[in-house]
């Protein structure tokens, strides 16, 4: 079984003593940490929710998982990002209201602030009061960034897009994404720009706020 293999079984499994360990020695082998993250965890993600939908694994399961995958993301946080100095402005980010699910908000925030951006992360569950009054004390923010996972949370979005578009402080750019947003869910609640995984979130953001 190659490193890989051994890091998304892992994370699969939830086996959370055992991911730090593998994921050190992966970096130590020269594998990419992009690779790490992308054909390791984020890919075990996948196939967790896949059997979640089968009904082979359950809530525990994925909460196991999860934080597997946190702990490894943790070890490979340092060697994600280009070590460019905060320069590009200001970018906020949370979770919509109602939406626990924070692994795919985290990573979007740690790419964008290795693409140079400060980022101001509010969590998972907000309200557009909550994006309102952190918009209010940044005014200066150049990206505003909405993660959502779940279809139930996708009016959350919608109305926490419009909010913030009826604003007081316009002069910010709107990104949404997440697993369920597409390219036409984002049009059609007016969204600045959509990228679906968070390496295109970085570079998305470093355009619109060009
Ligand atoms: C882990 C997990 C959980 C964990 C979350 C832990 C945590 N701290 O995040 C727990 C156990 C808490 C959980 C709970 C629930 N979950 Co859940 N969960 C998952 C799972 C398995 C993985 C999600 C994940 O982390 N993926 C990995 C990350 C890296 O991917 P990502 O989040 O998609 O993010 C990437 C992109 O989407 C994008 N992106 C994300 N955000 C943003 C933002 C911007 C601005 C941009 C540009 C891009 C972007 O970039 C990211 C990185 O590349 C998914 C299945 C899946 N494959 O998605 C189900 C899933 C999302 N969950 C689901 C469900 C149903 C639930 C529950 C309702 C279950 C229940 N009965 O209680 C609850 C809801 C709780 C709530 N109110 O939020 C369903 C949703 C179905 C649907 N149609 O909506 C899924 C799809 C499982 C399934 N196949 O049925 N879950």
């Amino acid at each position: 079984m190659s490193k890989i293999q051994e890091i998304a079984q892992a994370v699969e499994t939830g086996k959370s003593k055992l991911i730090e360990g593998l994921v050190t020695e992966a970096l130590n082998e020269g594998i990419d940490p992009l690779k790490i993250l992308n054909e390791g965890m984020i890919a075990a993600m996948s196939v967790v929710g896949e059997k979640f939908q089968k009904a082979e694994v359950f809530v525990p399961e994925m909460l196991v998982a999860a934080r597997t995958m946190k702990k490894g993301v943790e070890i490979l946080k340092p060697k994600l990002g280009d070590g460019s100095v905060a320069s590009l402005g200001k970018c906020i980010i949370g979770t919509v209201h109602g939406d626990l699910h924070d692994i795919g908000k985290n990573l979007v925030a740690l790419m964008i602030e290795s693409a140079g951006f400060n980022v101001i992360d509010l969590g998972v569950d907000v309200t557009a009061e909550a994006f309102l009054a952190a918009i209010k004390e940044n005014p200066d923010v150049k990206i505003v960034a909405l993660s959502c996972l779940l279809t139930t949370t996708m009016p959350s979005l919608k109305e926490i897009a419009a909010a913030l578009k009826a604003g007081e402080v316009k002069s910010f750019k709107l990104i949404v994404g997440g697993a369920p947003i597409t390219q036409e869910f984002a049009d059609q609640v007016g969204a600045d720009g959509y990228s679906a995984d968070a390496a295109g979130a970085a570079i998305l953001a470093k355009k619109l706020a060009s």
